[in-house]
């Protein structure tokens, strides 16, 4: 494996204060016994600060789900990347395929979200994937393609980023694809990317994601080319969550 591994918990739109107490157990358990790699928790807007506090002196870091282009203004119910850095987040989703789907962000969108994530020093997790009907007919690699070219800055030739492998048809759905079209997935987009950002390449993490869970998180992330996991309803709680962890 070429990039440290990577295992980001997306909370979605799940979670309430008492669910700290989730983030206080996997941090505990983290700093009990550590991992070689990192764990990052997205939780809700509305915990995210809470969160941060949460996991001082926890080997846990916290990221945004999204964030607004802009760096601040009149955008009601927005958050920009510069208000993630503030209250301490370190990562920002962005180009999640449930946003690209309700909110019909594309990926010169996605582009500039995370343009403005690496702009205010955090790390954006750039999620890509394609649809069931591009897998069917065939277009996955072309999708793939072009969502790499077209979603990551010029300015991750500098700053860090990771990418978010995410099949949609595998989102949620509890249906996953076979480790042969994941490795494929992987070692095409570590190509584009190093055809678009060069060596960096080699130090970004492309995690995998979609109906990951403790089930088969072992045989996923043993997977060539897969540096970590993007996991969505198995992070909800610790014990899941830090089986899927302990995979890695
Ligand atoms: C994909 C994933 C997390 P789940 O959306 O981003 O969710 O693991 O629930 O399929």
């Amino acid at each position: 494996k070429n990039a440290k591994s990577l295992i980001v918990g997306n909370w979605k739109m799940n979670g309430l204060r008492q669910d700290i107490d989730q983030i206080l157990a996997i941090g505990a358990s983290l700093k009990e016994n550590p991992i070689d790699g990192e764990v990052v928790i997205c939780p809700p807007a509305t915990l995210t600060a809470l969160a941060v506090d949460a996991v001082t002196n926890l080997p846990v870091k916290i990221g945004g789900q999204d964030c607004h282009a802009a760096k601040a203004g009149a955008y009601t119910g927005d958050i920009s990347a510069e208000k993630w850095k503030d209250i301490g987040a370190k990562y920002v989703i962005v180009g999640h395929s449930e946003r690209r789907e309700s909110y019909s962000e594309d990926n010169i969108s996605v582009r500039s979200k995370a343009k403005a994530v690496l702009d205010a020093g955090l790390i954006p997790i750039i999620c890509i994937g394609e649809s069931l009907s591009e897998r069917d007919s065939g277009e996955t690699l072309s999708v793939l393609t072009k969502q790499v070219r077209e979603c990551v800055p010029e300015e991750a030739k500098k700053g860090s980023i990771a990418i978010g492998y995410e099949p949609v048809w595998a989102i949620g759905s509890g249906k996953t694809p076979s480790v042969d079209d994941i490795s494929e997935a992987h070692s095409l987009i570590r190509h584009v990317l190093t055809e678009e950002i060069g060596d960096r390449s080699k130090v970004t993490p492309i995690i995998y994601g979609g109906s990951m869970k403790p089930s088969n998180a072992s045989e996923i992330l043993a997977i060539d080319g897969v540096d970590g996991g993007l996991v969505g309803g198995a992070s909800l709680k610790a014990e899941d969550f830090l089986s899927i962890i302990r995979a890695s």
